[in-house]
């Protein structure tokens, strides 16, 4: 249902807006952060901190808070890198979110978004982010692999999501910089830290792992970096929060003790 709305999105958008325009864009020229090398910078947490006001699994998670100041936070509290939601319909995101966290911070910025179609790559570059999200569970092995060709073309990263190893085999490409084990399962939410736990040996070492959502103590963090994770994509429990920076600041300090 997500996807199908996705594609007729970009439909809509992708006639309205031609791509010459967003080419001529402030940050189409910019040059990108590379999400990889923050992930694994070793003097970082390799969170990867996400602004997330909605989902289709909680309902709303936090109305009233501000991305400029919770991006900056983030990243004051100890964060390596943010995860912006740009999708609207499902998680109350937008691009405007993405180009007021990239106007205050230095770190790589993940658009996190359904991606179906170039154009929201160009669109995802052209508002100012390093790496986008391909999602295992809803592309086609090669428009996948051409998809993230295209990514690359632009100089940005690629995060691939998986959630079980049948994704992880048919999807995986050279064209992926990290690989992202979704811990919730897109079709019944049910979130399992297991799902992580047995896929990481699977992911070749030449690709970044991370482990993604319902990670909500900094214990379980120091079992999946132990198990052979970079990075921890962490939203709902710093976004509950009234203070979301605040939260991560607390999360980062007692990962640290
Ligand atoms: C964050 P959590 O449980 O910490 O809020 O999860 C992130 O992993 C989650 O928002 C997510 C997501 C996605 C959202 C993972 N994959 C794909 C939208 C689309």
């Amino acid at each position: 249902k997500i996807i199908a709305d996705k594609y007729r999105e970009v439909e809509e958008k992708s006639s309205i807006l031609p791509v010459k325009l967003l080419e001529r864009s402030t940050y189409f020229e910019g040059k990108v952060v590379s999400m990889k090398k923050y992930v694994t910078n070793p003097d970082k947490s390799g969170i990867i901190a996400e602004f997330k006001r909605k989902s289709p699994s909680k309902g709303t998670i936090n109305g009233s808070a501000s991305v400029e100041q919770v991006s900056i936070g983030y990243m004051q509290a100890g964060a390596s890198a943010l995860s912006i939601l740009t999708d609207k319909e499902y998680f109350g995101g937008t691009n405007e979110d993405l180009k007021v966290a990239r106007k205050f911070n230095f770190c790589p910025i993940l658009r996190k978004d359904f991606v179906v179609d170039e154009y929201q790559i160009v669109e995802a570059k052209s508002i100012g982010a390093d790496c986008i999200l391909l999602i295992a569970a809803a592309l086609e092995p090669e428009k996948l692999k051409s998809l993230a060709a295209f990514a690359k073309s632009l100089g940005l990263e690629v995060l691939l999501e998986v959630h079980d190893g049948e994704e992880l085999e048919k999807s995986l490409n050279e064209n992926v910089d990290l690989v992202g084990v979704n811990n919730r399962n897109l079709k019944t939410f049910e979130v399992s830290l297991d799902t992580s736990l047995s896929l990481v040996n699977r992911i070749p070492s030449s690709f970044v792992k991370v482990s993604e959502s319902g990670i909500s103590d900094p214990n379980t963090m120091i079992e999946l970096k132990k198990a052979g994770f970079d990075g921890f994509l962490i939203g709902e429990n710093f976004m509950k929060s009234a203070r979301p920076e605040q939260a991560a600041y607390n999360f980062i300090k007692e990962y640290r003790k």
